[in-house]
């Protein structure tokens, strides 16, 4: 998680800016170090001397200068800051920018595409075109942040904020909600995958499918399917065409997820039976209950959950 790294226009630009600012810093440092080391070491009375004459109130050259020098700097400073928060406006996003509904709850992200694809934690999307990111969230106020690919923005409840960008390199960049949200606040993570548009359409073809049927030779993901189908799970999560959640993450393609949870753990079906078992021990807080379901029947329904690919 770095901002010195930018992968997209909108990271490009506020690390430009950021350097810029930087440098006038770093201009401004050098004036006051050597003016105070002058200060001390040249322009200071010994003991004995007589103290130097003042030039504060006599010398209106000097006046002009310290007054216009900073000014100066700080104008170089606000310019290119005023151009990048103009340029980073949304309504300045193309008009077949990809739009992703984003939804922060209280510990994790929902995202929603506008094709109807719904994930969770793991948002996909293409290299080289514009996405429009619409910020809201369930509860409470959560903040947006990759920081390779951006700068934070709020999800306020009753608001839809945005962020829009478009990113340049293929790959993997964390995230994390960057607005104390309670609980378990740091354990609010996401990641982004930016795939190629080639491998970008395969995901989407994928996930618009449904679920890929189990291997029919895999008997214990098929007994999973029966437990899942008749278990509370089915009252808060989703699975195309298993159930219908009004609370928790879409699983319809939980296998091909690379986390669970936020980001944290690795989605691994020791961890998934883990997470099954007691949710809050794991992430405290946990708006899930635990389950009161073990041995051969809770591994069948890890088995199930890992066949959703
Ligand atoms: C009361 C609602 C509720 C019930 C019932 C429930 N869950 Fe959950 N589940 C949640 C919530 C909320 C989360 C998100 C927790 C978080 O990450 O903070 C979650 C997270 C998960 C995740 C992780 C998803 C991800 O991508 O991170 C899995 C897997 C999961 N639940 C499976 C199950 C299974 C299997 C059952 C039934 C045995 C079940 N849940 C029952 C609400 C529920
Ligand atoms: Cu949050």
């Amino acid at each position: 998680m770095t901002t010195l790294a930018p992968k997209s226009d909108l990271a490009e630009w506020i690390y430009r800016l950021f350097i810029r600012v930087t440098l006038w810093d770093a201009a401004i440092l050098a004036i006051v170090v050597v003016a105070f080391i002058l200060a001390v070491f040249v322009f200071s009375s010994r003991v004995g001397e007589a103290a130097p004459s003042s030039t504060a109130s006599s010398d209106l050259s000097l006046e002009v200068a310290w007054t216009l020098g900073p000014a100066l700097i700080l104008l170089m400073i606000s310019i290119p800051t005023v151009r990048t928060i103009f340029r980073s406006q949304t309504a300045r996003a193309p008009a077949d920018a990809l739009a992703i509904k984003v939804i922060g709850h209280q510990w994790w992200w929902d995202f929603q595409y506008p094709d109807g694809i719904k994930t969770a934690n793991e948002l996909h999307i293409p290299s080289g075109r514009a996405v429009r990111l619409k910020l809201e969230s369930d509860d409470i106020i959560h903040s947006f942040w990759v920081p390779q690919l951006g700068g934070k923005r709020d999800l306020v409840p009753g608001q839809v904020n945005e962020i829009a960008l478009v990113a340049t390199t293929p790959g993997m960049y964390p995230g994390q909600c960057a607005e104390f949200c309670g609980l378990s606040h740091a354990n609010m993570r996401f990641r982004v995958f930016v795939d190629s548009p080639a491998d970008f359409a395969k995901w989407q073809a994928a996930e618009i499918a449904g679920p890929a049927a189990a291997p029919p030779d895999d008997h214990l993901a098929a007994d999973g399917a029966k437990v899942f189908a008749n278990s509370p799970c089915t009252t808060c999560h989703t699975i195309q065409g298993v159930s219908k959640g009004y609370l928790g993450p879409e699983l319809t393609h939980f296998g091909s997820r690379s986390t669970l949870a936020a980001g944290v753990l690795a989605n691994t079906p020791d961890n998934v039976a883990k997470w099954i078992t007691d949710p809050q021990s794991i992430k405290p807080g946990a708006n899930m209950p635990p389950l009161i379901l073990a041995g051969p029947k809770r591994d069948a329904l890890v088995a199930y959950l890992e066949s959703l690919k």
